[in-house]
């Protein structure tokens, strides 16, 4: 079993859906090992998605991240990261696949309801950013 880190963002939060994505997750399969509800700083955000500082839509990401609270989970199923990925769908929610969750809950490019880990290496890194090890609880 692996862990992977997926985050339901501030736009899936304030449309009252942070229940309906984990429930579709656990539909899914995936076990939720830690939950917490999250109000990230500019900081905050800003370390977490340090790869994309370059990218132009940084700014406007941090500024979206940052906008409400939303919901952190560790979520463990067999390929986690690759599983998740497959069920969250494209990154614009738009182009997303049907009966992923982007396509149910998400809007567009950025208001696109979940984050997902996208490596093994990642997701170790994401998870240690909300869970320390002992809040992370054995599915069974
Ligand atoms: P994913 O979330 O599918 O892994 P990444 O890692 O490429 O996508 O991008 C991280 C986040 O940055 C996305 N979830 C999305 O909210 C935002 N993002 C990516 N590309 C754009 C873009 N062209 N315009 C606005 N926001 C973007």
């Amino acid at each position: 079993m692996a862990t992977t880190l997926t985050i339901v963002k501030p736009d899936a939060v304030k449309a009252g859906n942070a229940g309906n994505v984990l429930a579709f997750l656990e539909a899914k399969g995936f076990q939720i090992r830690g939950l917490k509800m999250i109000r990230l700083t500019e900081d905050q955000a800003g370390a977490f998605y340090e790869v994309h500082k370059e990218r132009p839509f940084y700014g406007d990401l941090v500024r979206f991240m940052t906008s409400g609270p939303a919901v952190a989970a560790a979520l463990e199923h067999d390929n986690a990261v690759p599983y998740l990925r497959e069920v969250m769908g494209a990154t614009n929610s738009a182009e997303a696949a049907e009966g992923t969750v982007r396509a149910l809950y998400g809007t567009d490019i950025e208001c696109n309801a979940i984050h997902g880990s996208d490596s093994e290496e990642n997701a170790a890194l994401e998870l240690s950013f909300f869970f320390s090890r002992s809040d992370l609880i054995a599915a069974r």
